[in-house]
């Protein structure tokens, strides 16, 4: 998988349809291939097996992941839960997105975002840091001064997550990344600057599982491990390294969510990651409301969805 023949399928695919997406994707499992190969019409079909897989990598899905580790004297997969997406958005709606991300840290940048929502590093130094933008809810990664250990700001204030984040949230449930227990109603961007890095952590337990980053700009390694080895700025070793394409949804569950750490090591290039995630109730912040509207925004307005937020924000300051 991941082949640039792939990825040039991709990008001439047109997803802008939902339905058409998830009937794919449906077809897109590997299961939905082996059973093929077992299927005793199988002289009916016309396509080779293997021809068939490379249609259908144009929607592919990897969940056979496998890094043995031993814990507390066991043998464990650590990447059990782990899944990667690709096709679920179109090189075209990459780039909207990227764009509206980039709108949003020129409002960040002048204060025209909530007073949660938008931070930066104080200085750059290599691997320290990260530009984020957060929706919904605020996260604060650090234990502060008064002991209180990182978690959601309960009285943190933040902008609610704009229309076009309910789109790409639409398109996750629709085409089967996300269960529909599980709508996430909070996300986070990091926008990584060449040297940037975000170092190993688990997620915390006041979001529940399971929840899913969007890699867009460059691709990278994401490296886990029960244990990670910090060796200097913005490097890491861990047991594993999964490649992120540009694109693709990594959906982290099971243990590769909870009892290994993650971490990206510092960037070459530019990138940006979405994470959607969902509170747990008791974590929610107590001004917080769920948007509900989410099913019936149109899975193909991401440019009208974009320009609204702005327009609606410009007019918001102008009064
Ligand atoms: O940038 C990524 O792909 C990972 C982001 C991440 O681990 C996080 O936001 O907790």
């Amino acid at each position: 998988m991941g082949s640039p023949e792939i990825y040039d399928d991709i990008s001439r695919v047109d997803l802008s349809k939902n339905q058409k997406i998830v009937k794919k994707r449906k077809m897109n499992t590997q299961e939905f291939l082996e059973e093929e190969k077992f299927d005793s019409n199988l002289k009916n079909i016309k396509h080779s097996i293997e021809e068939r897989k490379r249609v259908f990598n144009r929607f592919y899905m990897k969940k056979d992941y496998v890094c043995l580790e031993r814990i507390n004297r066991r043998i464990v997969n650590i990447l059990d839960g782990l899944q990667l997406h690709i096709g679920v958005f179109n090189s075209m709606e990459q780039k909207e997105i990227v764009q509206f991300i980039y709108d949003l840290q020129n409002k960040g940048r002048n204060n025209e975002l909530e007073e949660h929502t938008y931070s930066e590093p104080k200085k750059w130094m290599r691997g320290k840091g990260r530009v984020t933008i957060q929706f919904g809810c605020c996260y604060n990664y650090a234990v502060e001064k008064n002991g209180i250990p990182p978690g959601i700001l309960r009285n943190g204030i933040v902008d609610p997550i704009p229309n076009l984040f309910k789109i790409m949230i639409n398109r996750l449930i629709t085409s089967h990344v996300l269960p529909i227990s599980c709508v996430p109603d909070s996300c986070i961007i990091n926008i990584y600057e060449p040297g940037d890095c975000i170092p190993p952590h688990i997620d915390s337990h006041d979001f529940i599982r399971p929840f899913c980053t969007i890699s867009f700009l460059s691709k990278c390694n994401i490296i886990f491990g029960h244990k990670i080895k910090i060796v200097g700025p913005g490097e890491f070793i861990g047991s594993a390294s999964i490649p992120l394409p540009v694109g693709s949804v990594l959906l982290l569950n099971g243990n590769g969510a909870n009892l290994a750490k993650h971490c990206i090591p510092a960037v070459s290039y530019k990138r940006i990651s979405v994470t959607f995630i969902k509170m747990d109730k008791t974590k929610q912040p107590h001004n917080f409301m769920f948007y509900s509207d989410f099913q019936n925004i149109k899975s193909s307005d991401f440019s009208d969805a974009s320009e609204s937020y702005h327009t609606k924000k410009r007019s918001a300051l102008i009064g």
